[in-house]
């Protein structure tokens, strides 16, 4: 057991350290970036554009791993795809590992055919792996015969072919590069700590030797990038970092860096894998997520985003100030999986018809997504993306005390005026029973200047038609702990979610609401916990919901019971755990919904 617990805790420092500490720069820091000491704003108009302005590229993970597609020897292990060498997973000796190699032969790859996808799909750029951490070049490299060119039959270099697709169709392009860790190559973390003739190695051996003239070879053979995407740079030492983002600096000028490169080096931050963030963050940085579970190619995971998951989450990251950067990962055969294909090729079509909604937009001053959609915001305008079309023929906004100049319902490059009136805080638009466009409609706002943060109030609204989930991340906390976990399902899959735990005697979560309509209102919890649980909820008027309940280990929703509310307008709401084990008890958010 304890040595699981190690393992988790070493995997889960692999993945997730690089993020937690960039993470607070990027909270903290939004003038100057890493050593480069450029400002946002001369990032911004220069060689961040394309990042900046773009907010949505392709990122491919694609290797030998491509090959074995999640199984080795007969048997499936499950989790991301690319991990399958790791002794956490399959534990392939490095010899048998490099023998794959020789069967490898990606023939139906089509470099023009995938740069086509992602243009389609409405995405700027693409970065791919040209390393992974299994230490497998997928260009030709001269300083490690273990490479796409001289170890495979395939004996091309997709790189090249993809950057020149890339280019020709006028998309930008990167390269991700695993720079610390590199399982078959000694020295490297997590490769062989020998030579094969029992010589010691040291990871200088491995940096001078292999990390930085690959990195070299991918910065000058390949045109201009406008990315390199180091991963897990683990602890490697500040003064190599500081040379590998010189010399890529010097040899490619306009490139971007990501965080992930270590010590403060990259450009903008890269968030945890997989993380949509749920409220506004100041800055450049990036939200790199997966079509299915796995980054790369996994012969089971289907279970692909479907155009209104991957809209939903590409404009939340938007709206939040991020770019989405959005993951393929193509078959032993080269080959982007059809599902996947074809989900990504209707999202591009809905951008095409809303691309305001999405290229240089601009973060919702509400901070937070809104329980039917999210929204962006451009010069004078604002776009509300309505995922959940209300069934009612009405719209509620919360907040807005800006006055409205004009409100369409756009469709396409046509649009309809629709009216609205505002009280008690709320702006109510009259929409069409029937929704315009699958998977979002798009109401545009227009108004005298551009919309700031001071414009709304924050405070979240329950509307009379759909239900409001509470986030334990916009709670106000006393005497609890509120903290961002992160967790896998699948090996690497990862969740996250802000949590409030370690409850205690007249501990207690608050919320500020702005009710809507006042009336009687169901109750579901999102908890994790042991045993039964008591949780009481209150509110400023004196109504209170007490309820015993079962729990599990996972987060999931349980019935509470019927809350009202007497009056119309702000209430603060507060929940207690009243029983049950206050360190297993964990509240994720609180969901109130009218009653229909
Ligand atoms: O270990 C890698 C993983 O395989 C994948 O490449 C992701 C993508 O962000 N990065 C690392 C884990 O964070």
């Amino acid at each position: 057991m304890k040595n699981l617990i190690t393992t988790f805790f070493f995997i889960a420092a692999f993945f997730t350290g690089y993020a937690q500490e960039e993470k607070t720069k990027s909270e903290s820091m939004d003038k100057m970036w890493g050593e480069s000491a450029v400002s946002i704003d001369a990032l911004r108009a220069g060689r961040g554009k394309l990042f900046d302005e773009g907010n949505f590229g392709m990122f491919i993970h694609w290797g030998l791993f491509s090959h074995l597609g999640g199984k080795w020897q007969g048997k499936t292990y499950y989790g991301i795809g690319e991990w399958i060498m790791n002794r956490n997973m399959a534990n392939i000796p490095v010899a048998d590992y490099k023998k794959i190699a020789k069967e490898y032969n990606p023939a139906k790859f089509d470099a023009r055919a995938i740069a086509k996808l992602a243009k389609d799909a409405g995405m700027k750029y693409i970065i791919i792996t040209s390393k992974h951490h299994e230490g497998f070049a997928m260009f030709h490299s001269k300083a490690d015969s273990f490479n796409i060119v001289d170890a495979t039959p395939f004996a091309r270099d997709p790189m090249k072919e993809l950057s020149a697709a890339c280019h020709e169709l006028g998309l930008g392009f990167g390269f991700y590069y695993s720079h610390n860790q590199d399982w078959t190559t000694p020295g490297a973390t997590g490769g062989p700590t020998k030579y094969t003739n029992g010589k010691p190695v040291t990871f200088e051996d491995y940096f001078y030797k292999k990390c930085k003239p690959q990195v070299k070879e991918i910065c000058t053979n390949y045109g201009n990038i406008d990315f390199v995407w180091f991963d897990t740079p683990g602890d490697m030492k500040k003064e190599l970092v500081v040379e590998l983002a010189k010399m890529v600096r010097e040899l490619q000028p306009d490139v971007m860096l990501c965080s992930r490169i270590g010590h403060g080096m990259g450009d903008y931050a890269s968030k945890g894998d997989m993380e949509v963030p749920p409220r506004n963050i100041k800055g450049l940085w990036e939200t790199c997520d997966t079509n299915n579970d796995s980054w790369s190619y996994a012969w089971y995971d289907n279970n692909f985003k479907s155009p209104k998951d991957i809209l939903n989450r590409l404009i939340s990251t938007v709206a939040r100030g991020g770019t989405y950067l959005f993951n393929v990962g193509p078959n032993g055969q080269g080959q982007v999986p059809e599902i996947g294909a074809q989900f990504l090729l209707e999202t591009g079509k809905w951008i095409n018809k809303y691309p305001q909604v999405v290229y240089d937009a601009g973060a919702s001053p509400w901070g937070h997504a809104m329980q039917w959609g999210d929204i962006t915001t451009k010069g004078n305008s604002m776009f509300l993306s309505v995922f959940e079309w209300p069934q009612d023929g009405k719209l509620y906004l919360p907040g807005l005390k800006k006055e409205i100049l004009s409100a369409r319902l756009l469709k396409g490059i046509k649009s309809e005026k629709i009216s609205f009136e505002q009280k008690q805080g709320w702006t109510i638009f009259n929409v069409p029973f029937q929704q315009g466009d699958i998977p979002a409609s798009v109401i545009e706002l227009t108004f005298k200047s551009n919309p700031e943060p001071a414009d709304v109030d924050q405070m979240l609204g329950l509307s009379p038609n759909t239900g409001t989930r509470l986030l334990t991340v916009f709670a106000d906390v006393n005497g609890a702990e509120s903290k961002s976990i992160s967790w896998m399902e699948k090996f690497g899959e990862w969740k996250h979610v802000t949590q409030i735990s370690k409850w205690a005697e007249g501990s207690i979560a608050s919320w500020e609401i702005n009710v809507m309509q006042p009336g009687f209102y169901y109750l579901d919890l999102y908890y994790k916990g042991k045993g039964k649980l008591v949780w009481n909820i209150s509110t400023d008027e004196g109504s209170l919901v007490q309820n015993q309940l079962a729990a599990t280990e996972k987060y999931q929703k349980y019935p509470i019971g019927i809350l009202e509310f007497k009056k119309a307008g702000k209430h603060t709401i507060k929940v207690s755990l009243v029983e049950g084990d206050p360190e297993t008890s964990s509240l994720e958010s609180v969901l109130i919904s009218p009653i229909n």
